[in-house]
């Protein structure tokens, strides 16, 4: 025997009796390592002659492989036997169904809202917000409506409790989101185009009535600003919120205190076979209230009537969520049911999109 042969059978024996892991790496530093027996031996190597050399270094190497695979080989049977363990007591059962996880819904003023501003985004108004407690300036003075104006009495507004002896002006909840606007104006003047959408408070309740109901209101002001402007800008609003290629719109006279002249808007539809279709039909419905801003309202806001104008336009949101998508009851809208939510929300990743662009 070889004294290769011999240190062949050594270290095999030692790789196979390494009881774990780290007694193979032991076998390997002692072997293999900088300071290992199989190297020192390599070392050596520099000093024999070339013939020695070829012969001893040729054995040498063949060895230092042998050693290596059987330790490679030793640790992979140590990590397989290890797995096979950890597995007895470690398993899965990929074929059992998943675990049910809730999922939420987008309610539907929540996505009418988006729907709204992302198409009225399209037509470069921006979104302004304001307080739902208002002062009564705000809320009602700003926008033309006098203190014996019939909105301002007790059975349509919250006001808000205040202790005796407390001078602050009155505060309400807000009846419309119309304040926002006189907000917007005060704070950056003309030329704006703003809508606001948010939460107003009615004290009144019935099938089609809650006491908080969501609007959308919108003021375009600037140097030549007409209705004409006003009726394209609805027009191609109700085109891409109702998702048809054409609609018809009506305005019809009416008063608000807040505009002059003031009109009531109704859209073509028809309601035979008893469903909804928006844009074609002998019928009409009435969708939203506009006007060109009042000159006391763009004065209380600190715009000049003498060289700005535009129009203003108010529309409830739960009505229009309503008849897009065929909800028949506003109450329930409120109720917090999770069932009708189911139903009637949203999944996520429906987002709104302008459907089909606007047409200029
Ligand atoms: C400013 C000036 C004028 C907003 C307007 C309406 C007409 C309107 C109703 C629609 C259904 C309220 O939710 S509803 O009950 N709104 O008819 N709103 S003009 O006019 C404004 C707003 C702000 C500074």
């Amino acid at each position: 025997m070889t004294d290769t042969d011999t240190l062949r059978s050594t270290w095999l024996a030692r790789v196979a009796d390494a009881a774990d892991a780290p007694a193979l790496e032991e076998v390997r530093l002692a072997a293999l390592g900088k300071k290992g027996e199989i190297s020192g031996l390599m070392k050596e190597l520099g000093r024999m002659t070339p013939e020695e050399r070829q012969i001893r270094g040729a054995s040498l190497n063949r060895l230092r492989d042998e050693i290596d695979a059987a330790l490679r080989a030793r640790r992979t049977a140590m990590d397989d036997a290890a797995l096979d363990e950890r597995l007895k007591s470690e398993w899965l059962d990929v074929t059992l169904p998943g675990r049910p996880r809730p999922h939420g819904t987008i309610h539907p003023v929540s996505q009418v809202m988006e729907e709204v501003t992302a198409i009225f985004a399209d037509m470069g108004f921006a979104v302004a917000e304001g307080p739902q407690v208002e002062s009564d300036w705000f809320n009602f003075d700003a926008l033309n409506i006098p203190p014996e104006h019939p909105a301002r009495q007790e059975h349509d507004t919250f006001f808000m409790a205040r202790a005796t002896g407390d001078n602050r002006p009155p505060h309400v909840l807000r009846t419309h989101t119309s304040p926002v606007q006189i907000r917007a104006m005060q704070a950056q003047g003309a030329p704006i185009r703003v809508i606001a959408p948010g939460r107003v408070y009615r004290m009144d309740m019935d099938q089609t009535h809650t006491p908080m109901f969501h609007q959308v209101e919108g003021l375009a002001i600037g140097k030549d600003i007409s209705m004409a402007n006003l009726k394209w800008t609805l027009e191609e609003f109700c085109r891409a919120f109702f998702e048809v290629p054409s609609v018809e719109l009506r305005f019809r006279a009416s008063h608000f205190p807040f505009t002059e002249p003031s009109a009531e808007v109704d859209i073509r539809c028809d309601w035979s076979g008893g469903q909804l279709k928006i844009g074609e039909g002998e019928s009409w419905l009435e969708i939203l209230g506009s006007g060109m801003v009042h000159p006391k309202v763009l004065a209380a806001a600190g715009v000049d009537s003498a060289e700005w104008q535009g129009f203003a336009f108010g529309m409830g949101i739960d009505r229009i969520a309503m008849l897009k998508y065929g909800i028949p009851d506003l109450r329930a809208f409120f109720d917090g049911d999770l069932r009708w939510l189911r139903h009637y929300g949203f999944a996520a990743g429906d987002v709104p999109s302008v459907s089909g662009g606007l047409s200029r």
